[in-house]
């Protein structure tokens, strides 16, 4: 049990670093833009600024909010990364693990930051990759200019309703009906070192980036499969993408050294999710809509900001597979997304409420050893 108590009390002060909180608002969709949607949100980037203008009884407020960053509507995928994720890329190659959580409402633009949209041909990264692609080009590129002796696992999966999939499985041929396809449960357990194990899910060792682009192509795929299975699986569903690095380092001497990172990529399930699950109790728990790793993220996140001796990481599976990021000591960084629609203005200020509190978070990261 003591394993749940909160990490970050007294000790370390002098390692601790806050989570980074990045927010990114879409612009309008052409079809907004036609039909005049009004827009409530304004962004400042360099006074990494928000404000939200809203009524209050027939008067307008204005609510502002800061974050370590502000990338407003026009702010193009390469910059994001380029500022924010490029520089995290570069700690997983020094041995640090981290981690990148995109939190907010379905259709703000989570999948486009951290997938993007088309996929790229002959592996030239196009202006609309998103995170994965880009950092999977990155980490290729600094090894292979270093010369450095490497080697590279990668795990993609998905969890809905509790249940891990694993999209990288190999998809066994048609024999058998498209709903039996999909399912290859992965088990979860503990290692007894207090990290948790995957068990049954597809390590793959990769090599180049083609192949990376290959196995995510397969993930896309099966992903797809079993959203025509499950309506609105996507927006409830939460996927993590993982790349782990082993570089070989020759010291002085003639000992070995492997330094190890470890990047995850988290696309969350939408955050509007945690407001419906709570109103609609009972029916919505028998329809799987209550969606648990969700509402015990946001729980562990209170938790660890109030300080409270008890941080219920293991209340469900995302906030035990990605224990170490919230209090831990990997790095962690949420890219919140929000829209600038009037219409969305209720679950924007929720989203901005939910990663002004997560600011306050603390992690002790330090390296691998091996
Ligand atoms: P989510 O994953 O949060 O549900 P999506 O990533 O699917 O949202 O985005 C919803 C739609 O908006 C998609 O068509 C996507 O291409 C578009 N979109 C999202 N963010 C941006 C952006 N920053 N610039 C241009 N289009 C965007
Ligand atoms: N967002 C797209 C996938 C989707 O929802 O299908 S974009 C990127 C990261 C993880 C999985 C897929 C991708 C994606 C892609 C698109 C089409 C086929 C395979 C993979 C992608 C985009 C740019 C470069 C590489 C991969």
């Amino acid at each position: 049990r003591g394993s749940d108590r909160n990490p970050n009390r007294q000790d370390n002060k002098d390692k601790e670093t806050n989570v980074q909180v990045l927010l990114r608002c879409r612009p309008l969709s052409d079809e907004e833009q036609r039909s005049n949607v009004p827009k409530v949100v304004s962004c400042n980037e360099n006074k990494r600024e928000v404000t939200v203008m809203h009524t209050i009884a027939n008067k307008q407020v204005e609510k502002v909010f800061n974050f370590d960053k502000v990338f407003g509507p026009k702010s193009q995928q390469r910059s994001i990364y380029d500022q924010a994720i490029a520089p995290i890329v570069n700690e997983v190659l020094d041995g640090f693990n981290c981690t990148v959580f995109a939190y907010g409402q379905t259709g703000t633009g989570k999948t486009y930051t951290m997938e993007g949209g088309m996929k790229n041909k002959g592996g030239d990264l196009t202006a609309e990759a998103g995170v994965i692609p880009r950092a999977v080009r990155q980490i290729f590129d600094i090894l292979e200019t270093q010369n450095a002796d490497y080697s590279m696992k990668v795990t993609f999966l998905e969890l809905y309703n509790e249940e891990i999939t694993d999209l990288l499985s190999p998809e066994d041929n048609s024999t058998r009906p498209i709903e039996e396809r999909v399912k290859k449960p992965v088990a979860l357990m503990e290692d007894g070192k207090g990290s948790v194990l995957l068990r049954g899910l597809e390590e793959e060792s990769v090599y180049s980036v083609n192949e990376i682009y290959t196995l995510l192509e397969r993930g896309a795929s099966k992903r797809r499969t079993s959203e025509t299975l499950l309506n609105k699986r996507s927006s409830r569903s939460h996927s993590v993408f993982t790349i782990t690095v082993y570089v070989k380092e020759t010291v002085i001497g003639d000992e070995e050294l492997i330094k190890c990172g470890k990047l995850n990529l988290v696309d969350l399930a939408g955050s509007e999710n945690i407001l419906r699950s709570g109103a609609r109790e009972g029916r919505a728990r028998e329809a799987g809509e209550i969606n648990k790793s969700l509402l015990t993220l946001g729980r562990v996140i209170n938790a660890l900001v109030e300080h409270s001796a008890h941080v219920p990481y293991r209340d469900s599976k995302l906030t035990r597979i990605l224990r170490d990021s919230l209090g831990g000591k990997t790095k962690t960084c949420i890219i919140a997304t929000i829209s600038p629609s009037a219409y969305c203005l209720e679950e924007t200020l929720s989203t901005l409420d939910y990663a002004s509190r997560a600011k306050n978070i603390k992690n002790k990261p330090e390296a691998n050893q091996k």
